[in-house]
């Protein structure tokens, strides 16, 4: 990975896996991405920083060339939520994104990764320790786009050689950017709100697991897998990843270990429950362990502490 290009760049995974491919391949040899501009004071612009929309070939074709991409990391596309308020604009978006993406991978013979998610699974697919390999008939649009995304990768691989890469990505938890229109973004705005008002109202309901992961776990796993030797990648598209599965009584409850007064209630969304009551409970993550190496180091405790003391830095140098 000599020069990578990453799109969705302002997106919640995009904005830290820019910084930190930054970090480790040198601020000039990573092309931020999107169709929005960053302000001018945000870390993206510490880089080479282009518009694009994902839809527009030609336009990421042309930063393909100028660039001389090597590497491409394509993170744009709608979360869950989002996508089954408008499932023929999330169609448009996330598979035409995913098809120009390919496209450009194989033409340019590009290293190629992106995310699929436990939005891939359905609620006939195992709930427990979901294996690896299993049923996976998603009731949402999202989950159909990304199932799709995942037998699209698997066929660049198998017909052109495209070294395509993929995991099935659990809610990311982040203090850095909030994400946007995802069935796991309570286990984000619990902290938020449990430092601002000191109490939360989720949209989740009780006693409702879900796979999760800290933020931090999640870029070093796209780092790890990218770098990994490619021989050993039998699932390389999709690895099931995890590291941790949650409810929102779990959640406030390792809250309250430092913050004692914190109040939990619910409304629940029906939209969003339905959503992540057709995903497993947990996910067997024993794959991408044995063939690349996966090990997240966050737990509800650790990840809790640092949540909460990185919003609270946040609220204080405001
Ligand atoms: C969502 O909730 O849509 C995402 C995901 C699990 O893919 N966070």
């Amino acid at each position: 990975m000599k020069k990578i290009m990453i799109t969705g760049a302002l997106g919640q995974i995009g904005t830290e896996l820019v910084v930190k491919c930054r970090a480790l391949y040198g601020n000039e040899n990573v092309l931020a991405t999107d169709i929005r501009k960053p302000e001018l004071d945000s870390p993206i612009m510490e880089g080479p920083f282009e518009i694009l929309d994902v839809t527009d070939r030609d336009r990421m074709f042309e930063l393909v060339e100028t660039f001389k991409v090597d590497t491409m990391m394509h993170m744009a596309a709608l979360l869950s939520a989002t996508a089954e308020k408008n499932p023929l604009f999330a169609w448009d978006l996330n598979m035409g994104g995913l098809m120009n993406a390919l496209e450009a991978a194989r033409t340019y013979n590009l290293k190629f990764f992106t995310p699929s998610s436990i939005g891939a699974f359905g609620p006939s697919t195992p709930k427990v320790n979901t294996p690896q390999v299993t049923i996976q008939r998603p009731t949402s649009m999202y989950g159909v786009n990304k199932v799709a995304g995942e037998l699209l990768c698997q066929y660049y691989f198998d017909k052109f050689g495209v070294d395509t890469r993929s995991v099935r990505f659990p809610g990311l938890i982040s203090h850095v950017k909030e994400p946007g229109g995802g069935t796991t973004d309570y286990a984000v705005e619990i902290y938020f709100e449990a430092v601002r008002e000191g109490k939360y109202t989720s949209f989740i309901a009780e006693n409702t697991f879900m796979d999760m992961m800290f933020m931090d776990d999640a870029i070093d796993a796209i780092i790890k897998l990218m770098e990994a030797d490619g021989v050993k990648l039998i699932n390389r598209n999709a690895y099931n990843l995890s590291g941790m599965s949650i409810e929102p009584e779990m959640v406030a409850a390792a809250i309250k270990e430092f913050y004692p007064n914190f109040e939990l209630a619910y409304d629940v969304d029906p939209t969003r429950q339905t959503i992540a009551d057709s995903w497993p409970d947990n996910i067997d993550v024993s794959c991408a362990r044995a063939e690349w190496g996966f090990e997240p180091k966050y737990d509800l405790t650790e990840m809790t502490k640092v949540m909460l003391e990185a919003i609270e830095h946040k609220d204080k140098v405001k």
